[in-house]
Formats: structure tokens, sequence, C-alpha cells
């Protein structure tokens, strides 16, 4: 293996190839020799030594700075994690109550799941997202892994793509979550965007949006937020996400759906699922990725789903067999406690109108706080148009303050927020509300 070897994902194969070949020497050139004076006990140099400090995360390393500041008025608003109005994290009843089921059952153990992971848990994710009536799941063309959450998802898909897919090359919108650049460009595919938000008017580029996705080279890889667009909590109406996947469909795009807020959008998890069920209805092919982190609470759980809706029961198999390549030596297998809690959930007809109770009530506080604040701008009369507070969707409100402003409110006022003026809307409360209206009002009075 001589040749120049680009992608991560061709070099990690590469190295397999040559590890499989049994080449003795075959990692010689990837060996790092520590250096004779750090190879005995006293040394003063560290074999680490060049390592540079990396950069926090752009939305992790929010909490990383607020967890640093002393601050009574400190507030985070950066990491979309739900809070109660009193400020506090919150663990869904329904879910406490599963967990107690699952504690109490001693025929419980906790032997390895299949690399695929919990069987019920894939089949109850796939009708949860795809429909209980789905065509295509009647028809066993769908694959559904547990993967971690919804992360390990995108990834895992990703990763399957750049090994068995035509074409490399995914689009994203501008903006998007800022970690699916880095997570598809290290699975091994290219990452390009397409138009998606216009600052201007606040709103969906949809223009912009068919011209890019319609000068794509046929067949790429498509992303698209099911709902809840993270940041811009703007998504295109029933008759755009029509349009976008007529345009798909006649090009050959692959859609590859984002799902990480199903039911946090509206309140109503089939109607958050509109978009996927669109492209699956017309029989075509689509690849989607979920997590029950934000809609069941389970954030450090790490649990979610990777479907993929293929065109037959044997292709979707062939797929699967696939996925357990991809799967077996990044992690061998998913965590067995999770996925419990939201099988058991899923299968109870009780458990499972609970659970929307509870989903729609955290989607009503989240709407709620969205007028609260829009009201309290109101009232201070800060300059500008602020109705977008309440016009956006999901989690987030793309306040449109740039990052000199954000810089202002964190220094000045203790908000934590990232510096895309992205504000979590989840981590707001009554009591909160005023402070923040009035971080707002002297940004945009004072810091132009
Ligand atoms: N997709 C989108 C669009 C998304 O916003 C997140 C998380 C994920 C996937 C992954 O979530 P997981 O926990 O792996 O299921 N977003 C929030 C948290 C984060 O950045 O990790 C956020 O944007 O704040």
């Amino acid at each position: 293996m001589h040749s120049v070897i680009a992608s991560p994902a061709d070099r990690r194969l590469s190295a397999l190839i040559r590890h499989l070949e049994g080449s003795s020497n075959a990692m010689d050139s990837d060996t790092i020799t520590a250096s004779p004076a750090s190879g005995f006990p006293g040394a003063r140099n560290s074999v680490f030594e060049h390592v540079v400090r990396g950069p926090e995360d752009p939305i992790l390393g929010v909490t990383v700075a607020y967890n640093k500041d002393s601050s009574p008025l400190k507030l985070n608003l950066g990491v979309g994690a739900y809070r109660t109005e009193e400020g506090k994290p919150l663990v869904l009843n329904v879910v406490r109550r599963a967990e107690q089921m699952l504690v109490n059952d001693s025929s419980r153990v906790k032997e390895y799941l299949p690399i695929v992971g919990l069987a019920d848990f894939n089949k109850l994710s796939a009708k949860l997202i795809l429909g209980a009536d789905s065509p295509a799941i009647q028809d066993n063309r769908v694959t559904t892994v547990q993967c971690l959450s919804g992360t390990g998802s995108l990834r895992v898909g990703g990763e399957f793509l750049a090994r068995h897919y035509h074409q490399r090359t995914i689009y994203i919108p501008l903006p998007t979550w800022g970690n699916h650049p880095k997570v598809f460009t290290l699975a091994g595919l290219s990452v390009k965007t397409y138009r998606y938000y216009d600052p201007v008017t606040r709103g969906l580029n949809f223009q912009g949006l068919l011209e890019d996705l319609g000068s794509a080279p046929s067949g790429a890889i498509v992303l698209l937020h099911a709902c809840a667009h993270n940041p811009t909590g703007v998504d295109p109406t029933p008759q755009q996400w029509e349009q976008i996947r007529q345009l798909m469909r006649s090009k050959a795009l692959l859609p590859f759906f984002d799902s990480a807020y199903q039911g946090f959008a509206s309140g109503n998890l089939d109607a958050d699922a509109h978009s996927i069920r669109l492209f699956v209805a017309d029989g075509g092919e689509c690849i989607v990725a979920q997590s029950y982190a934000k809609n069941m609470g389970l954030y450090g759980e790490r649990v979610g789903a990777l479907s993929i809706v293929c065109k037959s029961a044997d292709v979707a198999s062939r797929v699967e067999s696939q996925l357990k390549l991809v799967i077996r030596p990044m992690y061998s297998n998913p965590p067995i406690h999770g996925a419990s809690i939201v099988a058991t959930i899923l299968k109870d007809k009780n458990m499972f109108q609970e659970w929307t109770i509870e989903l729609k009530a955290m989607a009503d506080r989240i709407i709620n706080m969205r007028q609260q604040l829009f009201d309290a701008l109101s009232t201070r009369g800060t300059p500008g148009d602020w109705s977008h507070i309440i016009k956006q969707i999901g989690m987030f409100t793309f306040t449109g303050l740039n990052s000199e402003q954000v810089a202002f409110m964190t220094k000045e006022y203790h908000i934590y927020m990232t510096s895309d003026g992205r504000i979590s809307m989840a981590g707001l409360s009554s009591r909160t509300v005023p402070h923040l209206a009035d971080a707002i009002h002297a940004a945009v009075t004072r810091v132009v």
C-alpha cells in the first residue's frame, strides 16, 4: 500500500487491510518513537510535550464556561437541554416509572446486546418515526440499528455511506448543528453546504435551497433536519417539503434525515415526523437518525437509532449485515439501559400515552417562554422586529444577535449562549425572562 490516501476512512480501511495481510512492519510509518530522554523514570519531558491545547466545543464549551462563573445571576442558554420552571433538569415521570419496573424485574441480566442493539427497541423506534402503518415496515424494507444517541446514529450512517454508497458528497444546510460537518468528514464523506436561512427575513431561503440542491450532482446525499431546525428554528412548510421531495427524487438525491426533536416542535410526535413520512410514502429510499435525548429527556443515556429504508427486504438485510461491520470495531454493541427504558415505554399503551402528555408539556412550556420573551422585549421597547421569537419552532431561538453582543451579554449579564446568537428557550423560565430581556435590550442598544 504505497498510494497516497486522503480521507480518514480510506486511511482506516488501508490500515485494516495491512493488518489483515499480516505484514509485520505494517504500522511502522504510524509508530511514534519516544525520545531516549523520555524513556526512563524521572525524565523531564513528556512524550506528549508537543500536544497543543484543542479548542473547547462551540456548544458544550459554553457549559464549561458557565460552570466556572460564580455569579448568582448566571444563566446557561447554550446547550439544548430542557429545564423546568425552577431551572432544574427534568427526568420524566414515565421514565422513572419504567426504570423502577426494570430494576424490579429480577429476570433482567447484564449480558451484551447484539451488535445491532435491542430488537424491541429497534422495531418500536422505526414505528415511532415512520408511523405504525408504514408500508415500508410492513414490507420489511427497513433496517434499524440501535446507536449511541443521535450523534452515534449519524456517524454510523455516515460511515456506512462512505463505504457502500456511490456518491461520497453530503450537502448540509447553512447553518446547521455545529457537529454535523465534523461527524460526516470523519466518517469519510465530503461535506458541502446548501443555502437554508435568510438572515434578512429571518426565514427560509427557499429559492436558494432549491437552486443549490438543483445544482448538486445526481445521487448526492442531503442532510435534512426532520423538524425544529437547529440552530434557526425555521422549518419548510408542508408544501415546501413536497417541492423539496420532488426535486430530490427527480435528481436521485439521497435524503439523510436527522430527527433529534420529534415531538418537541409541535408537541405532536406524528406531526413532527411529517417530512420523513412524505419521503417514505413515495416508495423511495432514505436514512433516518433518531435521538431520544430531548423528547424522552435521556440525554446522558445515549440512546438513538439509525434506520435505513430500502427498496426491498433483501437489500435491507444485506445493508444491516454491513452496518454490523461498521459498528463492531467502533464500540462493539450499544448500552442496554437507555434502550430498555425506551422499549418499556413505547410498547405499553398507557406509558406511551403518559409520555406524550409529558412531552407536550415540555413543548408547551418552550412555546410559552417564546411568548414571554417576546412580550418582555416589546414592553422594553427594544429596537428591532422580534416576531421571529414567536415564529421559530423547537428548542432554539436564532436571535440575530452578533458575537460581540453575545460576548457583552456574557460579560455583563452572565448569560451564556453560543456565539452565533442561538439561545436555548428550554433553559429559560418565567423568573429569568426579565434578566434575559434586559440583557438583549442593553446589547442591541449599546453594542452595534
Ligand atoms: N442532531 C441535532 C440537530 C442536534 O441538535 C443534536 C444535539 C444532535 C443531533 C445530537 O444529539 P444526541 O445527544 O447525540 O442525541 N444538539 C444539542 C446538544 C449537542 O450539541 O450535543 C445542541 O445543539 O445543543
